[in-house]
């Protein structure tokens, strides 16, 4: 992982307490309406300044990506890459319960325990929503409102607990 712990300082995210999970944590993503690209291209470690040609996923109208983590961590930042086209986002962070397969609704429910949003609409960069302190979450729902590019995404979290688990288990649903 010095990869990683590299590239965490460089972010300035330094500390052995913070860790990125989403290329080892993610066990299912379910997206919602059409897209273009792998979304693999997400959680690939590659992104414009780090890699000469990353691949992107995009959402042509609109989508939600749910991640299921192995066990509730503490939750500090969603981190995403934004390419050439950004929309407006929101992630919801639960404990219990999950997205259907079809993303039309949430069952069972399980709990709500924050909703961070952003509107900025920037381009070509990193986009970052900060959890509020204390949000202990084992999944979580990202939605894009509007047709977006994404490059990369990070979930930072409290340094303890999470298995690794791999993205050969993703399963990807679109309608
Ligand atoms: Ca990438």
């Amino acid at each position: 992982m010095l990869v990683l712990v590299v590239l965490l300082m460089a972010l300035g995210l330094a500390g052995s307490a913070l860790r990125n999970v989403a290329p080892d944590a993610v066990t299912r993503a379910t997206t919602y309406n059409a897209y273009e690209g792998d979304i693999s291209a997400l959680t690939d470690g590659k992104y414009p300044g780090n890699d000469e040609n990353p691949a992107s996923f995009r959402w042509l109208s609109k989508g939600i990506l749910a991640i299921e983590l192995p066990e509730p961590v503490e939750l500090r930042k969603f981190r995403v890459y934004v390419g050439g086209e950004a929309g407006g986002y929101k992630v919801k962070a639960y404990l219990g319960g999950k997205l259907s397969l079809e993303g039309l609704g949430r069952s069972p429910e399980g709990k709500l325990v924050a909703e961070v949003e952003d509107a900025s609409y920037a381009t070509d960069s990193w986009v970052e929503m900060e959890f509020p302190p204390g949000t202990v979450a084992d999944n979580l729902e990202f939605w894009d409102f509007g047709p977006a590019e994404f490059y990369e995404m990070q979930i930072i979290v409290a340094s303890e607990v999470v298995e690794g688990t791999t993205w050969g288990k993703v399963k990807v649903t679109f309608r």
